[in-house]
Order: C-alpha cells, then sequence, then structure tokens
C-alpha cells in the first residue's frame, strides 16, 4: 500500500508549494509534509497539482433522488416552500432499500466531484406511517453504510424535529417520518456513538431550524449532547428565507441569527447553515462567536433563498465552508464558483472572495472553504498538514483546460472555466485511492441501482 506521493505542486494551507512530499501512516494521517523534496523514482508522482480534499458540510442524501425534479412552475408563484411542499411528498414514499441506493450513489458523485467527506444533516427517521422502525436506528445505519461503502468520511447529524413552526406549532402530516421527542433523540445518539467511532466518523447533532425546535427541548438536547461528547458539532438551519426571519421576529421580537445567539451556547462546535438574513450587527456577532457559515449556494439559488454578504463576513473574520445540501449540483468547485458569482453579480466587482494575501480567487476560496468545512465536520481535515487525514484531490494536469497553466491557473480553471467537465484526476480519502482517472470504482454498480430506486420512487403513489 503506498503511503506517499510526491506532488510537482501542492496546495498547502498557506498556499502553493512546489515538490511536495506527502507521507502518511497507516491510519491514514500525514505524517510529513515536505516542500522542496528531490523526486524519488520509488515514490508515486501526482498527474497534476494537487489540492486539499473538500468536506461538504451540509448534505440530506435523500434529496438527491428529486433532483431536477422541481423545475417547473406549479403555481402563479413557486418558491422554497411550494417546493418544500414536493420535497416532503418525496420523502413520504422512501425505503431504506431506496435510501441506501440513492445515498451510495451521491457519495460516489461527491468522491469524483471533490469531496472527500460529508456532514449528513440526517431528519428522516421513521417509517412511511410516522413510526419508529423496529431497529430505531435503521435509516441512520443505511447512511453510516452507504458513506462506508462508497469510502467517503462522514459527520453524522441525527435531526430534532419537533414543530411545524415558532412557538412549538404542532408538526404536519407531511413531517410525520422526522418527530422525535428529546429523549428519544439522545438514546439515538447514544446507540450511534460508539458505531460512528468504529468507522472513524463523528456524530454530532442538528437542531433542524428554531422554526423546528422549541426552547426548552433545544436546551436539553444540546445538554445531552454536551454529556456525550462535550466538542461534537452542532449544526442549525438558520435564516434561510426571508420568511422565516420575519416570523421570528413576531415570535420573539428578535431576528433568528440575534435570537440564538442570546439564547444558545453558540460557538466554534457550531455550523448555522445558510444565515443568508442577517444584518451587520448579526455578521459581526456570528463571526466572533467562531461558529462557521454553512453555505450552500446552488441549492441557496435554486430555492431561491437570497444572497449571503460575504464581504462582509470575511471583514468579521468569519469561518465559512461549503455544502451541497439538495444536490441540484454535486461538486465542488461549481460550489464555489457560484458563490463567487453570487458575489460579483451582487457587487458589480471580480475577486471578491481573494484579498492581498491571496489575491488568486479559486486558491482563497478553496483555502476557506477547507478550513471551515473541516471545523463544522469536527474531523481531522483541513488540508495537506500533518496531523490531517491524507484527503486530497489530484486535478488532471492533461485536461484541455488545465494543461500548460501554472498550478494556481489550473485551479483558477478548473473552477471558473472547465465547462462542466471534470479536470480531477484522483481523489484520495485517509491516504487511499477513492476515484482514479475522475471515476470511482464502484461508478456503474452505483450508478445503476440509483436509477432503478428513483424510477420506483417515481412509480409509487
Ligand atoms: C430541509 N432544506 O430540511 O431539507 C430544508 C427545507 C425546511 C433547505 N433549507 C425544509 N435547503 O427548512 O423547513
Ligand atoms: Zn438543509
Amino acid at each position: 500500500m503506498t503511503h506517499s506521493l510526491h506532488a510537482a505542486d501542492a496546495l498547502l494551507p498557506g498556499g502553493w508549494v512546489r515538490d511536495v512530499r506527502l507521507d502518511w501512516d497507516a491510519a491514514g494521517r500525514l505524517t510529513a509534509v515536505r516542500p522542496g523534496a528531490a523526486a524519488d523514482a520509488s515514490i508515486a508522482r501526482a498527474a497534476g497539482p494537487v489540492i486539499p480534499g473538500m468536506p461538504n458540510l451540509h448534505s440530506h442524501a435523500f434529496q438527491r433522488g428529486i433532483a431536477g425534479l422541481t423545475e417547473y412552475r406549479g403555481q402563479a408563484q413557486d418558491s422554497f416552500w411550494s417546493w418544500r411542499t414536493l420535497m416532503y411528498r418525496f420523502a413520504l414514499r422512501l425505503d431504506p432499500a431506496q435510501l441506501e441506493a440513492i445515498a451510495l450513489w451521491l457519495y460516489v458523485e461527491m468522491l469524483e466531484a471533490g469531496y472527500t467527506s460529508v456532514c449528513e444533516f440526517h431528519y428522516v427517521h421513521h417509517d412511511a406511517d410516522g413510526r419508529p422502525y423496529a431497529d430505531d436506528a435503521t435509516l441512520a445505519l443505511v447512511l453510516l453504510r452507504a458513506a462506508e461503502k462508497a469510502g467517503i468520511g462522514l459527520t453524522l447529524l441525527p435531526v430534532l424535529y419537533q414543530a411545524s413552526g415558532f412557538g412549538g406549532l404542532p408538526p404536519g402530516e407531511g413531517q410525520r417520518r422526522f418527530i422525535r421527542s428529546t429523549d428519544s433523540m439522545l438514546a439515538l445518539l447514544e446507540r450511534l456513538k460508539p458505531l460512528c467511532d468504529a468507522q472513524g466518523a463523528r456524530l454530532g447533532l442538528a437542531p433542524h431550524s428554531l422554526r423546528a425546535v422549541p426552547p426548552d427541548s433545544l436546551r436539553a438536547a444540546l445538554a445531552g449532547l454536551q454529556a456525550l461528547d462535550a466538542t461534537a458539532p452542532v449544526h442549525i438551519h438558520i435564516a434561510e428565507q426571508t420568511k422565516e426571519v420575519d416570523d421570528c421576529i413576531a415570535w420573539s421580537g428578535q431576528r433568528p441569527v440575534a435570537w440564538l445567539l442570546d439564547h444558545a451556547p453558540v460557538d466554534a462546535r457550531w455550523c448555522l447553515v445558510h444565515a443568508t438574513h442577517m444584518d451587520a450587527d448579526e455578521y459581526r456577532r456570528a463571526a466572533a462567536s467562531g461558529a462557521v457559515a454553512g453555505l450552500c449556494p446552488t441549492t441557496e439559488a435554486n430555492l431561491g433563498d437570497g444572497i449571503f454578504d460575504l464581504p462582509a463576513w470575511r471583514s468579521a473574520g468569519g469561518a465559512w465552508g461549503i455544502g451541497s445540501d439538495s444536490h441540484v449540483c454535486v461538486n465542488a468547485a461549481e460550489e464555489l464558483l457560484m458563490l463567487e458569482y453570487s458575489q460579483r453579480l451582487a457587487r458589480r466587482e471580480r475577486n471578491v472572495a481573494a484579498d492581498a494575501s491571496q489575491p488568486q480567487v479559486a486558491t482563497s476560496m478553496t483555502l476557506a472553504a477547507v478550513r471551515g468545512g473541516a471545523q463544522a465536520a469536527g474531523r481531522a481535515v483541513a488540508g495537506l498538514a500533518v496531523g490531517q487525514q491524507a484527503d486530497f484531490v489530484v486535478l488532471d494536469a492533461a485536461h484541455v483546460a488545465l494543461a500548460g497553466l501554472p498550478a494556481p491557473e489550473m485551479l483558477a480553471s478548473h473552477v471558473f472555466a472547465s465547462q462542466r467537465t471534470s479536470a480531477i484526476d484522483a481523489v484520495w480519502v485517509g491516504g487511499r485511492p477513492r476515484a482514479r482517472r475522475g471515476r470511482h470504482p464502484l461508478h456503474d454498480s452505483a450508478a445503476a441501482g440509483f436509477v432503478a430506486a428513483r424510477r420506483q420512487l417515481l412509480n409509487t403513489p
């Protein structure tokens, strides 16, 4: 088994470096990262620039099954909320085998597209009637299995979901598969903890949103998590839609992010997913809390959420990462492109997410998103540095979009000018090759399983 790689160009946490030798141990952790290393004929050479693997900080695996199926106007004004109705309908039909087929293909796609780990925000817990499965962890186990088969790193975030709106409004029928008491959530976490540990997965908790989790439950669930693992990640959807902001103000007199900062111990363990609609004070306070902003640019565009103010967040020192969320796009490079382009469109500027210390925008964004993604994942996946996992992506230097360019422009072309084709040669997770020449070994079988599951689901009344 290979434990070393020579990269003519590698993107280390501080920037691009020439002639880097990477060494890792049998557990897949980097033990040495040596710039200026002499090429050694006995060590494999990367086929192009080596960049850190991207953690995907937000995924609802099952939604891969409806990607592309809600792109029609169903009523006079389609919105996030009408999309959600269609998505719920789909969630009600899913069985465990279908979820497994969808998740396996999704994770294969993620690996081929440069994501080396994923935070799974998992909220379909029960059977179609809303009753717990005989083994209450059934669908969580499906996700653990799919991640293990594909070979992607996992942070599993079981979701607490109890209400349909602020003030503890009772859940709707369409939400019956999501609903759990706080005690049953804590029992689920206890059951999952050793299984996650055994797989090298991290277990955290996701209160779905302030809409779905009343304050008392939020407090009790966080206390239970604290007892189980005081450093476990906590993810929450927040301030994604303006209606959520308005409803939160009507309920509490405060905007959602301000409310959360005042009522929960938000710190670096937290990932604020979307956080699209914040005022200037919230940008400053949320960034200062140390929490990661979980940006999902293509889903946020797809659902008409609004535009996150990245310069405000960056200037407040905020950490951020990217997620593919509803999976209308499963491609780390395209998320970065969408994020930067939304800023350009809103501000009529270029290269917004770069600065004097790192003027190459694709480089600057990749490094920031890896750092923030690793923090949100609660795993040692923060890039090419000793002690981190050997999770990396080798760009294809022979790809037409990249050939003959310097390494920073190769990454820029991968992100901004690869015409939606992949410019990835190989993807490694924990020191093991998961995709070669852009393909995962399970590509064909997982794709066939996915197509069959989706066909079944479309034919289910
Ligand atoms: C979700 N998805 O939980 O899947 C949400 C929609 C909600 C996104 N926000 C449901 N992208 O927020 O109520
Ligand atoms: Zn989400």
